[in-house]
């Protein structure tokens, strides 16, 4: 990710830092329109338009609040924990199921992973290698199979290998976004027939890079399915994280992990100062 100065190409001279306009340096950091115009108007309220370092810090410690939200325990229950994956094509959910399973299994949690995406083979034999790769179970439906009752029969496998974790990656790729949130809504329903508290965890995974479009992303499979976490993904390029912290603002969703590369370990948990530091870094 760079920097919030680096992103834009600016530095400015001294001669010029009075005349910041802050207001477009946020929306072009992404921001989002709600967050940029609190913080504008903080700035103006203090008298700190025409002072940038203490104008910098200002901004640096509403971020520090608006991120300061604890990220939930996972697998700590008796029965197998579901973490549900939703988000649209090509944002990274399948990679991030695998990234997750890994990560949990190096903690030493028991993992399943439920390929719930059957509209494409393609995308069973992705996860399936990954799953063979890092030594977790494994539950896939025929192609074209209910997505929803893949869900299902994964969770009765991960109860009878004693799994903490049942981690259901799902299709991005339906003929409509309508279509899409349908389907994630009726897998919660029907693991909710397993488990009544499943899914434990609904996390929209989301390519870093579109900046606010996240934002309209994550409100849109918020309302329709209720999102408990972010995962932002491809953080590693040229990204424009300042999303993370208006989705924070608007809808009160935190990120959890972001997505720094291709390999299996490029997951790393969110962490507030590091986003802090990231995006003024430069
Ligand atoms: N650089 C980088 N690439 C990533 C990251 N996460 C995923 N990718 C790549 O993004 C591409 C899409 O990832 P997938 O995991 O297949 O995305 P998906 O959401 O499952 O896509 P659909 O199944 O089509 O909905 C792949 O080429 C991944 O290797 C990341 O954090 N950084
Ligand atoms: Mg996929």
């Amino acid at each position: 990710m760079k920097g919030f100065w680096r992103k834009l190409g600016r530095r400015f001279a001294p001669e010029e830092e009075e005349k910041i306009d802050w207001e477009a340096l946020m929306l072009e950091a992404d921001l989002g329109l709600v967050l940029t115009e609190r913080l504008t108007e903080l700035l103006r309220d203090e008298g700190l338009l025409r002072k940038p370092k203490e104008a910098e810090e200002r901004i640096r410690q509403e971020l520090r609040k608006i991120l300061a939200m604890e990220a939930p325990k996972v697998a700590n229950l008796e029965r197998p924990e579901v973490i549900l994956l939703v988000g649209v094509n090509g944002g990274g959910k399948t990679t991030t199921a695998a990234k997750l399973a890994f990560l949990y299994g190096k903690e030493g949690k028991r993992v399943v992973l439920a390929a719930a995406d059957t509209f494409r083979a393609a995308a069973v034999e992705q996860l399936e290698t990954w799953a063979r790769r890092i030594g977790s179970g494994f539950v896939a439906g025929s192609s074209g199979a209910d997505p929803a009752s893949v869900a299902f029969r994964a969770h009765l496998q991960a109860e009878e290998e004693k799994a903490q974790l049942l981690i259901v990656d799902t299709a991005g790729r339906l003929a409509t976004k309508h279509n899409l949130m349908l389907e994630a809504a009726k897998i919660r329903r029907t693991l909710a027939k397993r488990d009544p508290q499943a899914p434990h965890h609904v996390w929209l995974v989301v390519d870093g890079t579109v900046g606010t479009n996240a934002l309209s992303q994550a409100g849109e499979f918020h309302r329709a399915v209720g999102l408990s976490g972010l995962v932002v993904t491809k953080l590693d390029g040229s990204a424009k994280g300042g999303m993370i912290a208006a989705v924070m603002e608007e809808l009160n969703i935190p990120t959890l992990f972001v997505g720094t590369g291709e390999k299996i370990e490029d997951l790393q948990r969110f962490d507030a100062e590091w986003y802090i530091e990231e995006f003024f870094g430069g």
